[in-house]
This record gives C-alpha cells, sequence and structure tokens, in this order.
C-alpha cells in the first residue's frame, strides 16, 4: 500500500542530511529500525534515503549512522560514543546527535536503536530535532507491558474499540498487517511485553497453552519479536486438572508442579522466547493457591520453577479481595486486601516472580489512594497495574486523558524514606529497596479502524507508553505531543491538547464525588447507578444515610489507613490534611462537613457535578469550533461521542444531585435546577 506523505515542514531544515544513511546490520528488530527510518523519511519528506551498510558506504561517506552502540563504536569515530563519553544509554535507550553534516542515532541494543528511530522521527516532525540536537535517554521502567482481556470468541472483555484483534470465534485469527502495525505503534513508545489473552481464562482459551494453538501463538509472537515486544500467555491455574485430568491443581504436590514443568517445555519449544505467564489467581472466580490452602507464594513459585528454565517469569497479580462480601458487615474491607495478603509475603516469592498490583486497592476507579504495598514491599519484584481501556473512565465515549492521572500517581509520595515518591521509585529492581520495576496497563485496543473507538483515546495508549518510559514527564506535555504528531503542530494541536487536558477534571466532577467510587452501573460501568453496588457481594459501598457518607477506613474504623507510612496513615487519618479528592474514600463525613473552600461537603458535591456537566458542554463547542480544519470523518465521530458525553455528563450530574437532595433536605445555595 502506498504511504501517504504527510508533508511536514518542521521536518523540511533535515532533508539533506538524511539522505544517505549507514546502517549497522544486527537481528531482526535491526533490520525494523533500518525499515521504520526508510519509511518515516518517506512519509514525512516524501522521498527514500539511500541505505547502506559499513562495507558498501559510497566514497563520499553517509551523513546518517544508524546502529547499536557496540557496533558503532568498531566502526564509527564518533567521540560522543566511547565508552568514557558519558553519554552511553543505559538498557534499551538510544542516543541521537544531529550536528553539522552528520547525525547518529545509536541505540544501547537493537531496541534501543528502534526506539531511536521512532523517537528521532517524532522530534524532527515537531521540528524539535534540527542541528545542534542531542539527547540521550534509557527509560526508567525496565517492564514496559501492555495486557489485553481479549476473548477467544473475539470479544473484549471491557473493550470499547470493536472486537478483539487476535482472536475470532475461538481461533486465533488476525489480520498480520494490523498486527505488524500494532507492534509498531506500541515500538514507537517502547512497549516491551504484551499479554494477549485475558486474564480471565475461560473456554478455549485454556487450550492456548495445548498444541492446538501453540503453532498460532508463535505466529503472532514473530511478528512482536521484530518490534522487541516478547509475549505473555495469561494462564488458568486450574489448569492441570482442567487440562491435565489431574485430581488436583495444588502447588505444592509434585505432580502438579511436573505437569506445568513438561508444559511449560512444550510451550518454549514453540515460542523460545516466551516472556512467561500472567496469573490472575483466587480473584473474582479463578482457581488458585487458596482452594488448596497454600499461599500465592507457594503458587506463583512453582510456577516459577516450570518456566525459569528457559528464561520466562511469571507475572502474578495481587487483585485478590472477598468478592463474595455480605454488604450487612461493615468489618470487611476491601481496599485492605491486596496489602493484607501480599505484604506478609514479602520475600518470599522466588526471583522469577512479578507482582503485578492495581495502582489503587479498590479497582481502575476515577480517583483512588495509591495501593499501601508500593513503597512498602522490599524484598519482591512488582510493577504497576493501569488501565487504559476505559472501564470506569467513560467506555471511550467520554473523552478523559488518563495521563492527567497519571501523573498525580507518578508524583505521590510513598513516605517510606527518602526519594520515595513513584516517580523516584521506579527502576530497575534492587533487593532490599521499594523499586517498581515497571508498568501493566489494559489495552484500548479494538478492530475500529481509527483502534481506541473514540480518535482521541488514543492519545491514553501513546500516554501510557511516554509516562512508563519517563514518568517525570507532565501530562501536558504528553498531551501537547500526541496532539503536535496527530494534527501537526499548530492551532489545532493547541485546541486539542487543551480538550485532552480539560476533560480528566471534568469527568472527575461529574463522577462519583471525592474519591467515595462505585456509584456506577453494575457490570455495565458506564453510566450512574448510586446505589447500584450498595446491597451486592463486591465490597464496595458508600453507606450513604440523611446525615453522612464513606467508610471511616483511619484508625477508628477499618484500619486501612495503618497500611501506609507512618506519616501517610497520619496524613490520610486526619480530615483536615486529607487530600478533598479522596477525603470520601478515607473518612465518613457529615453532608455538612466544611471543605477547605469554606462550603460544605453537600454543597461541593452539588458544585462539582454543575461544573462538571457544563465542562462537558463547553468541551463539545469547543470541538465544534474545528469543524473546518479536522477531516471530517474523525470531525463527525467525536463529534458524535462528545454529545453523548454531555448526555452522560447530565445523568451523573441529576442524578448524584437529586439523590443527595432527597437524602438531606437541603437546597442547593446558587438555586440551580435539581430535580425531585
Ligand atoms: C478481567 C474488574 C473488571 C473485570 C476484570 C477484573 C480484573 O473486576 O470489572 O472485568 O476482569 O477487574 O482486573 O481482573
Amino acid at each position: 500500500m502506498q504511504e501517504r506523505v504527510m508533508d511536514q515542514a518542521a521536518a523540511k531544515p533535515l532533508a539533506g542530511l538524511l539522505e544517505s544513511v549507514c546502517v549497522e546490520q544486527g537481528g531482526e528488530v535491526a533490520a525494523q529500525a533500518e525499515e521504520e527510518f526508510r519509511r518515516g523519511i518517506k512519509r514525512l519528506l516524501g522521498f527514500s534515503p539511500a541505505m547502506y551498510t559499513p562495507g558498501t558506504v559510497p566514497s563520499g561517506g553517509c551523513a546518517v549512522f544508524l546502529g547499536t552502540v557496540s557496533r558503532l563504536q568498531k566502526n564509527s569515530d564518533f567521540a560522543d560514543l566511547r565508552p568514557d563519553s558519558g553519554k552511553i544509554p543505559g538498557a534499551d535507550g538510544f542516543f541521537i546527535k544531529i550536528s553539522g553534516k552528520k547525525m547518529v542515532i545509536a541505540g544501547q541494543n537493537e531496541a534501543g536503536a528502534l526506539y531511536g528511530v521512532f523517537r528521532f522521527l517524532a522530534l524532527m516532525q515537531t521540528g524539535v530535532a534540527r542541528d545542534g540536537f542531542e539527547l540521550s535517554e534509557t527509560p526508567k521502567s525496565p517492564l514496559r507491558m501492555i495486557n489485553h482481556w481479549d476473548d477467544i470468541s473475539g470479544s473484549i472483555e471491557r473493550g470499547y474499540a470493536g472486537r478483539s484483534i487476535f482472536f475470532r470465534d475461538g481461533r486465533i485469527d488476525y489480520e498480520e498487517r494490523r498486527i505488524a502495525d500494532y507492534a509498531r505503534l506500541l515500538a514507537s513508545v517502547g512497549i516491551n511485553r504484551i499479554s494477549i489473552n485475558n486474564v480471565n481464562v475461560r473456554a478455549q482459551a485454556k487450550l492456548l497453552i495445548t498444541e492446538e494453538y501453540l503453532g498460532d501463538v508463535a505466529s503472532l509472537a514473530a511478528i512482536f519479536r521484530r518490534y522487541g515486544i516478547k509475549i505473555f500467555l495469561s494462564i488458568n491455574f486450574g489448569a492441570p486438572w482442567s487440562l491435565g485430568k489431574l485430581p488436583t491443581a495444588d502447588p505444592l504436590d509434585p505432580a502438579v508442579a511436573a505437569w506445568w514443568k513438561e508444559r511449560a517445555a512444550l510451550i518454549y519449544k514453540y515460542i523460545p522466547d516466551l516472556a512467561g505467564f500472567l496469573v490472575k489467581a483466587d480473584s473474582e472466580g479463578e482457581p488458585g493457591p487458596f482452594q488448596y490452602n497454600r499461599t500465592h507464594s507457594d503458587g506463583a513459585n512453582m510456577l516459577a520453577q516450570a518456566v525459569k528454565p528457559h528464561g520466562g517469569e511469571i507475572v502474578w497479580r495481587c487483585f485478590v479481595y472477598n468478592c463474595a462480601q455480605d454488604w450487612r458487615d461493615p468489618s470487611v474491607d476491601r481496599a485492605r486486601a491486596a496489602y493484607d495478603h501480599f505484604m506478609p509475603l514479602d520475600g518470599a516469592f522466588d526471583d522469577s516472580v512479578i507482582l503485578q498490583i492495581k495502582f489503587g486497592p479498590y479497582d481502575f476507579q476515577v480517583r483512588e489512594p495509591l495501593t499501601p504495598l508500593f513503597g512498602a514491599l522490599k524484598k519482591t519484584r512488582h510493577v504497576m497495574e493501569l488501565q487504559i481501556t476505559q472501564e470506569y473512565t467513560g467506555h471511550q465515549i467520554d473523552l478523559c486523558y488518563l495521563p492527567w492521572l497519571w501523573e498525580d500517581i507518578m508524583r505521590f509520595d510513598t513516605a517510606h524514606g527518602p526519594a520515595s515518591t513513584i516517580t523516584e521509585l521506579v527502576g530497575p529492581y534492587k533487593k532490599g529497596s521499594s523499586f517498581i520495576e515497571g508498568f501493566a496497563a489494559v489495552s484500548n485496543v479494538g478492530l475500529d479502524r481509527n483502534w481506541t473507538g473514540h480518535t482521541l483515546a488514543q492519545a491514553n495508549l501513546y500516554g501510557y507508553g511516554r509516562m512508563i518510559w519517563d514518568p517525570s514527564l507532565s501530562a501536558e506535555e504528553i498531551a501537547r505531543e500526541w496532539s503536535e504528531l496527530s494534527f501537526g503542530p499548530g492551532d489545532t494541536a493547541r485546541v486539542i491538547a487543551g480538550l485532552q487536558m480539560s476533560s480528566y477534571p471534568a469527568y472527575e466532577k461529574y463522577n462519583a464525588p471525592f474519591g467515595v467510587c462505585f456509584m456506577v452501573t453494575p457490570h455495565l460501568h458506564y453510566g450512574p447507578n448510586i446505589e447500584g453496588y450498595e446491597f451486592s457481594r463486591w465490597g464496595t459501598y458508600h453507606r450513604a444515610d440523611n446525615r453522612a457518607i464513606g467508610i471511616d477506613r483511619t484508625p477508628s474504623g477499618t484500619g486501612y489507613t495503618n497500611q501506609y507510612s507512618p506519616k501517610n496513615a497520619e496524613m490520610f487519618a486526619n480530615p483536615s490534611t486529607c487530600p478533598e479528592n479522596l477525603i470520601l474514600f478515607i473518612h465518613r463525613l457529615r453532608y455538612d462537613y466544611i471543605m477547605k473552600n469554606g462550603e460544605t461537603l453537600l454543597q461541593n458535591i452539588y458544585d462539582t457535578h454543575f461544573e462538571g456537566c457544563d465542562e462537558a458542554a463547553a468541551m463539545l463547542e469547543k470541538w465544534k469550533s474545528l469543524k473546518n480544519v479536522l477531516e471530517v470523518e474523525i470531525y463527525e465521530s467525536v463529534l458524535d461521542r462528545f454529545e453523548r458525553q454531555l448526555v452522560n455528563a447530565r445523568e451523573w450530574r441529576d442524578q448524584i444531585n437529586t439523590y443527595f437532595h432527597r437524602k438531606t433536605g437541603i437546597a442547593d445555595k446558587r438555586g440551580r435546577k435539581i430535580y425531585d
């Protein structure tokens, strides 16, 4: 297919330099770096650069050098690449320099070279990469993972952009070019791991680890491999009995361990570089070690022994809680669960096990505190789990720019010692320290032509990759970058970046108030249903009555706040120091509680809901102002979504305000319309 030339003015000053390129040869990822360079230049500038290998360079030499640091050190004379230059990037990193008539892109490894090419193309497109430009970057997160919740039927659990790109009707069935484009897209922001199937491993998905499917899994893995991405398979902990016909899946039963070893050996024959298994155990009905009175370290370590000889790892999720709770019993607090289950096991896990911990103690709510395991775990490898798919944040109908939330997460100080913000804790694991080795996030991608259903939701996927590569980036920088790369630098990009930035606060305002969580329609998780979870088994209650709302999670209540470092425990436990956007997560407050702005809690609930809805209306108008500058298809599809968002925002505003008005009988002091 012919690539469309973007003819971007900002890229033009470098055109002369980019005509001849000397490429160090290597493996298939190096070949992809070369291909992306060629393709990118063609796309941005309309010509194909001449590509040479070191032995075939013409007498006039080349201007651009591309390869790994070690190969370029041998074959070129760049002073910057000398081992003592102080500019050599770390694992997966790259060095770029443009100086006069020469330019180099040097990766620490082949993946680094590929990331360097993508970064260069982006920076050239936005006019940042020009003569004199120099950049040495190393990703802060060694593990940069995407999780797919794709079912083998082709539907996607919590998917809002069409059917699965991997599966159809019980088979692995995909369009090769689309997968390759997806891999390119992920590699362009540095993703290096992907799990392809849902963590709820049901029906035929259990057979993905059998020979019936492994050939097809291997073909899929081969596509991702070219872009430096290794795949994980989600497995079902009960497989030894459901698949192997053993009488048990007890992790301490030698026959079970032997079954997994044999199974791993078979899987690795097909996919020698499989990253490993992703496991949801004892969670929402999935089987796990608790069924056999074993611990989660027993379960994870047994699996680690099976994959470790092949270089594999076990990513083990900490989303373990009682999902059969009695709402009548206020003594059980779901928010405590991850810490209560996993903190006592710190140090008990094999070094091939990585715990995957949801960022908050509940479940990807619009606003939750950070799970107290971060900063506390010291002897266990772990990553943070985020959600790009907008399960609770608007189903890719409502615009909700997630890096806004992630920036807050990254800046949170766990207060477990000096340099203990999440940003500072992200890095390679060291025993005895609390380093977070990286991130996993649930993908928002499906078969929709624009990948993400809502075109502007692409910024969430892009933003995820950028922010975990460098957690010190701000949401605003990323919004600007994404908008300029997608729409070209200029006013349109500025308006769209502005829309992205205003979207999260608006969504948060018209959603459940002040961190109280779960006022959403059960199971669907779109739109309000204020008491939808109130009398259910899921443990997510707000217990609103006519005087107060919220759960007391301080030492006088469930004691959840004591799971934090002493400094944060104290900060959270005191309503006057607890962040107000989380105050109802931690405290039970009367509606006449006076907030920092001098208004009551109730008045703040009314105000935020009116404001959030007004902001959704303003976003719609702003979008309309772009009518004449955008492609019709993009304009119309996003317009439709903004209109639906406004309907949703109104519903949230009116149901929430009416609910609290009915409970309290107290009027809005500004006299706005509340329906009774
Ligand atoms: C994949 C929530 C979601 C489920 C999801 C689960 C999980 O409960 O609603 O759809 O299941 O989280 O993270 O395992």
